[in-house]
């Protein structure tokens, strides 16, 4: 039988004391909560009930004693988290649906993987084997830490240049095992975020002066680490670096107390998983950047199919199976997804709120949240 769900894999690059194992504990435990449970359209269940405990856990240490979790060292963990729809109407439309859960795996490791040498055999093994995961996912973000940022004010190059450098060094001295027998790779997340960690710290900074802040200072340095990630690559050309941008808080970090209410950001990393490889590798095949073949696989991995197919079902046109999906896939299906915005876009979503189709709800919810952090300044998009 077909497998009923996708697995989509969350490539977060940081540096050690970036934010990583609190992004993940705070994301995992705001599902957790009563109000989420309640309003939202899908619930993330830990697959392995131990890896629950532990997020849950440390999510209610900072909730509740304002207690950081210890620098993550030496072995790192891929939490594996479900993204269920609530039920779905009844169980023939459930049939025609593409998908009924999104397996979300999250990895967390040592930043200082990029920084020095690992400690022996098993962690190297493990290095390789969490970038090598980390290298097959759709979409990467990549942190600026706004603790670092704050702390080199008024020469945030000496920070931002290091930063950079040293994602470059560690992926090119890890090159030759990354890649086996020099065979570039064609799964590979095609789109880099670059993200503002902490960006609690930095409340006047919005995403266009972040962007800009980043060109401005370390222009060279991110054309460097952009080529360098174009080598690891088959066509190249189909890849998004330092083109996106967003503002991300896992908490606000007082002295004696954690708001974890107090995210910025955390909800736009669903969505943009989902919804950004759609759209840009649409735009990419219209652009003919990618050659037909390559373009075609691209576009027609299940789970990008799986949400166009979310998104048109709404004309009632909702496609039965993975062959039907496929031959749909034309130029102009692709350009009707992509032109899905603004007041058409919420029509879709109320009508399917209203109809209890979770997942044409749930899709349109991501691209309206993505709307949504742009309007509010914490999300770009590249427009290219
Ligand atoms: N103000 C603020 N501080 C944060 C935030 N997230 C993390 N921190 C602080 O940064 C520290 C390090 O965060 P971690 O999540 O442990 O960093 P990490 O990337 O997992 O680091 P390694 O495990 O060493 O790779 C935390 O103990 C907090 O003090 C945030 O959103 N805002
Ligand atoms: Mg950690």
């Amino acid at each position: 039988m077909q497998s009923r769900e996708q697995e989509q894999h969350i490539a977060v690059f940081g540096e050690s004391g970036s934010g990583k194992t609190v992004m993940v504990s705070s994301f995992y435990g705001a599902t957790q909560e009563q109000h989420y449970l309640q309003k939202s359209l899908f619930d993330v269940v830990a697959d392995s009930a131990e890896q629950h405990r532990q997020l849950h856990q440390t999510y209610l240490g900072m909730k509740n004693s304002a207690q950081v979790p210890d620098a993550t060292r030496f072995s790192s963990t891929s939490y594996t988290f479900s993204i269920k729809l609530k039920d779905t109407v009844d169980s023939k439309t459930r049939m025609a649906k593409p998908f009924d859960a999104l397996r979300l795996v999250w990895h967390d490791y040592p930043g200082e993987w990029f920084e020095q040498d690992v400690s022996g055999a098993t962690e190297a093994q493990d290095r390789v084997g969490t970038f090598k995961s980390l290298l097959g996912s759709d979409v990467a973000l990549l942190l600026v830490d706004g603790q670092r940022l704050l702390d080199h004010s008024g020469e945030e190059e000496k920070y931002l240049k290091a930063l950079l450098t040293s994602f470059r060094r560690g992926l090119l001295s890890l090159k030759g095992q990354l890649l086996e027998d020099g065979t570039l790779l064609r799964k590979f997340p095609r789109i880099w975020i670059m993200a503002l960690s902490k960006s609690d710290l930095l409340p006047n900074l919005n995403v266009y002066e972040f962007r800009d802040l980043l060109i401005e200072k370390a222009r060279d340095e991110i054309d460097q680490l952009h080529r360098v990630l174009a080598g690891f690559v088959e066509v190249s050309e189909a890849l998004s670096f330092g083109e996106d941008f967003v503002l991300l808080s896992s908490a606000k970090f007082d002295a004696d107390k954690i708001e974890v209410t107090e995210r910025v950001g955390l909800e736009l990393i669903l969505p943009m998983a989902a919804m950004l490889p759609l759209q840009r590798h649409a735009r990419w095949a219209q652009l003919k950047l990618i050659p037909g073949k390559l373009g075609a696989q691209l576009l027609t991995k299940a789970k990008t199919l799986a949400m166009a197919a979310a998104l048109l079902g709404e004309k009632g046109r909702l496609p039965g199976r993975m062959g039907r999906l496929l031959s749909r896939l034309d130029p102009d299906l692709v350009d009707q997804v992509a032109k899905l915005a603004g007041d058409k876009l919420r029509d879709v979503n109320s009508e399917a709120v209203a109809k209890r189709d979770y997942l044409a709800a749930t899709l349109t919810r991501f691209q309206l949240d993505l709307e949504e952090g742009e309007e509010k300044q914490i999300l770009f998009r590249s427009r290219r």
